[in-house]
């Protein structure tokens, strides 16, 4: 066996899990420590002469990376490759919708299209979420209801994701991994694409892992994510909130921040209801943050 390409399937710190193209899955570490691979890249990998481990040795050009910071405040990419993102809120715990808009507006800059789910769909919810998700409808976005526990709307969300390369975000325990468990049907394969028996006890804690649905599509599940949302800046929020851009061509000014700039088309479009509110704040909201934290002494 000689050097060839392969996708990143499941990572675990330093350690991957590599599918080849003939669809074998084997170990890999990683060559040096500057190249960080993440689930959905392709590398360039070999196998090591004596031992069932693999080396990966280079990481092939990403068409895009989905980055975040992390639990250190640094930023890191969570996966590469991204044809969707599936941004997930529930009635439980309690929805932040100013994260859904973040990862949103990550979608648009990273040219990767985006759905919204809202996942437990079995309990009571509040009846403020129609208004928001209609809302997010209406600027074009897919969204759909589901529950991972009964079923329900699990083949809308099935055929959302059944072609490309699409990642489950949103704030912890909205129920990212059951929905995808729930999408699998088959324990077997759920079982074997993240611990294989032969890996039992070597890999504890999986990062991330991209698993290929039955009905074709695979999608990236990341566990452990906090309410963290994607590292963003100012210019970045200006052109994520796809309605705002819409709007904002116009403007007055061109590099118009729809804040209190006279001739402001955005502002104009929230009066007269056009824009939701609830967006428009988030994205003041947004815009303040980024600049707080990219305008310090450094
Ligand atoms: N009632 C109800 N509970 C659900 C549903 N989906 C998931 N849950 C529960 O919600 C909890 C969290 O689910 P997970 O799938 O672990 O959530 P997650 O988004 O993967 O969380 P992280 O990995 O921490 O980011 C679990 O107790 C699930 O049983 C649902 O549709 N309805
Ligand atoms: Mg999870
Ligand atoms: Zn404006």
């Amino acid at each position: 066996m000689t050097a060839t390409t392969a996708l990143v399937v499941a990572t675990y710190s330093r350690r991957m899990l590599l599918q080849l193209s003939d669809g074998r899955r084997v170990d890999a570490r990683i060559k040096g420590k500057r190249i960080k691979p993440v689930c959905g890249d392709r590398v360039e990998a070999e196998p090591l002469p004596d031992e069932p481990d693999w080396m990966i040795t280079a990481i092939c050009s990403r068409r895009n990376q989905l980055t975040r910071p992390n639990l250190r405040g640094k930023v890191e990419v969570l996966a590469a490759n991204i044809d969707r993102l599936l941004v997930m809120a529930a009635p439980a715990p309690e929805p932040d919708w100013s994260i859904v808009d973040r990862y949103l507006c990550a979608a648009e800059l990273i040219d990767a299209s985006a759905a919204v789910v809202f996942n437990k769909n079995d309990l009571q919810g509040d009846e403020s979420v129609d208004q928001v998700l209609d809302d997010y409808a209406r600027i074009g976005y897919r969204t759909v209801r589901c529950s991972a526990k009964t079923g329900h709307n699990i083949e809308a969300v099935n055929a959302l994701l059944r072609d490309g390369v699409s990642i489950i975000v949103g704030q912890s325990g909205v129920g990212k991994s059951s929905l995808i468990n729930r999408l699998l049907q088959d324990e077997r394969l759920r079982v074997a694409s993240i611990s294989d028996k032969s890996r039992e006890g070597r890999h504890t804690t999986v990062n991330s892992a991209l698993l290929q649905l039955p009905d074709g599509g695979a999608v990236i599940d990341s566990p452990g994510v906090r309410d963290y949302a994607p590292a963003l800046q100012p210019d970045e929020v200006v052109v994520g909130y796809r309605e705002i851009a819409a709007a904002g061509q116009g403007c007055r000014f061109a590099n118009c921040r729809h804040l209190r700039e006279p001739g402001c088309a955005v502002k104009l479009a929230v009066e007269e209801g056009a824009i939701s509110r609830r967006r428009y704040d988030s994205y003041r909201h947004l815009l303040a943050l980024t600049t707080k934290l990219t305008s310090g002494p450094f």
